[in-house]
């Protein structure tokens, strides 16, 4: 944990009793503050009542006695109105802040030159926030990793010289940071998202801004209109102490980190091609499929060149990156079918991304259907073997699969993965691929996407592990 001093004696507002709120109480209250608790939600109150916490109807409070509301990220700061405890916060002229907020001046008032990435984005945040901690800590450093990713960044051992924080930050918490200002501040591409939180999409991506506007490296897409003018809008500020570096995964650079072919290169400011320095081989990371994770790579490989990593130690961590769960997580092999779980592809948008890496798929789709359909996915038709359809959304898909790929109606996953299964065995293909990438939310079946991809991974298991359960199979 880390205590949070900069309040010591103090009095704090804390509002949603979740994860993060809860997480926050305890660092307060080590670090000597007086927290006033509350949650709209019964759940969130009884939690913090049975940790101890001084749980009081701030409806009721005086507001004057707090100097901090600590807000949690999912309660609306500004849209689609401001919730009842900001209003009552900025009546009373009381900061609105948040836990990385919390951390930030943990950190300035501990070690300010304690190292801190800090990594944002519309999506693939995770990813590179789980890869960037993977390949310092196989280097040896001491990391920690958390944030938006899971763990409350409270929850983490303090900020200290030779400790490096990996932090993955949403909108909703920069929009909390008023003093963000990591070591390595990375944006990697914008698209709208959260907007009924944020108002607009320029408004959104002027908070996604706030993450690079005051880091030391700024590491800065260049694969999108609103990344792109975000970096060259840095570069021209030529803040003093700021270094701003492209990052592409779709084109070559005169200068920066980029991908090309399954290479990650970095070619420096102003050098020839003959010293453009190899980073990492991607063709040999199995947990980096796609063009999605090749952007994802990059900007990993480059925070990690930056903590001085060896190109040699970056290119092992490439290859030994277990990946995240439930995200083209590679689950099993049986001869030569591979399973792969990509149960977080809750719409057609993320499973596209799985559909192009592979070219014969044995498919699980389907459950609470969002709009649209799978319709969007119809170019990438002709790599499925066989659809399995599962869920709500079967005969929804079935209507829009009619005619162009083969399909059958399985209802529950179970049923969907052993069809799979034993079709994949018989075929032909070199790799056949069973791909549960549903398209389709879970809560039609599953309480969520993590119960889902793990009983895929459980049954998949069952099929691959038994050696009677499929015909054929072994290559
Ligand atoms: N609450 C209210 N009133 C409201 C809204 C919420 O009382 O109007 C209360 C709820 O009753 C609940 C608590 O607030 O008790 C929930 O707080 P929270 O939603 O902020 O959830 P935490 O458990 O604290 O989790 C948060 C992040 N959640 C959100 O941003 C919504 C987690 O990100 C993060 O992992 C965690 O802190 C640790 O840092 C999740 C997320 O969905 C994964 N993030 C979004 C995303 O990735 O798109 C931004």
């Amino acid at each position: 944990m880390t205590p949070v001093g900069t309040f010591q004696g103090k009095s704090v507002a804390l509002f949603g009793l979740g994860g993060s709120g809860l997480s926050t109480a305890r660092a307060l209250l080590a670090g000597g503050a007086r927290v006033v608790a509350w949650d709209d939600g019964e759940a969130g109150r009884a939690k913090a009542l049975e940790q101890g916490l001084d749980v009081y109807d701030l409806a009721n409070a005086d507001w004057t006695q707090f100097d901090a509301l600590v807000l949690s990220p999912g309660v609306p700061l500004t849209h689609p109105e401001p919730h009842w405890t900001v209003r009552r916060a900025y009546d009373a002229g009381v900061e609105v802040i948040g836990d990385i907020e919390l951390f930030c001046r943990e950190r300035e008032r501990r070690a300010s030159g304690a190292p801190f990435i800090a990594i944002t984005g519309t999506n693939g945040k995770s990813t590179t926030t789980a890869l960037i901690a993977h390949l310092l800590r196989e280097a040896g450093k001491d990391v920690q990793l958390g944030g938006n990713i899971g763990t409350p960044i409270l929850d983490l051992q303090p900020p200290s010289e030779g400790r490096i924080h990996v932090i993955e930050c949403s909108s909703f918490q920069i929009d909390l940071s008023p003093s963000l200002a990591p070591a390595i501040g990375i944006l990697i591409n914008l698209t709208p998202d959260h907007i009924d939180r944020h108002g607009t999409m320029e408004n959104y991506a002027a908070i996604k801004e706030r993450l690079v506007a005051r880091a030391e490296i700024a590491l800065v897409g260049v694969d999108d209109v609103f990344t792109h003018a975000i970096g060259a809008r840095l570069a021209q500020a030529r803040r003093p102490q700021q270094r701003v570096v492209p990052v592409s995964a779709a084109r070559t650079l005169e200068w920066g980190f980029y991908v090309e072919g399954a290479k990650t290169l970095f070619r420096e400011f102003g050098h020839g091609p003959e010293e453009i320095e190899t980073l990492g081989d991607l063709s040999d990371a199995r947990a980096l499929r796609g063009a999605h994770n090749a952007q994802n790579a990059a900007f990993a490989c480059a925070a990690a060149w930056h903590c001085g990593l060896t190109d040699d130690e970056i290119a092992r961590g490439l290859r030994s990156f277990p990946g995240l769960p439930h995200r083209m997580e590679e689950v099993g092999r049986r001869g030569r079918v591979l399973f792969i779980n990509d149960s977080k592809a809750t719409n057609a948008d993320a499973a596209e991304k799985a559909l192009v890496c592979f070219d014969d798929i044995f498919w699980i789709v389907g459950g609470k259907a969002k709009e649209g359909g799978i319709e969007p996915l119809r170019p990438h038709f002709g790599r499925i073997r066989k659809a399995y359809l599962i869920g709500e959304a079967a005969e929804d898909f079935a209507r829009t699969l009619e005619g162009g790929v083969s399909f059958e109606h399985c209802g529950t996953l179970d049923r969907a993965l052993t069809r799979a299964a034993e079709d994949a065995s018989l075929s032909d293909a070199r790799e056949p691929v069973v791909l549960l990438s549903p398209a389709c939310a879970s809560y039609d079946q599953f309480a969520n996407f993590e119960a889902r991809g793990n009983a895929f991974r459980l049954l998949a298991r069952e099929v691959y592990a038994s050696p009677s359960s499929i015909a054929g199979g072994e290559s």
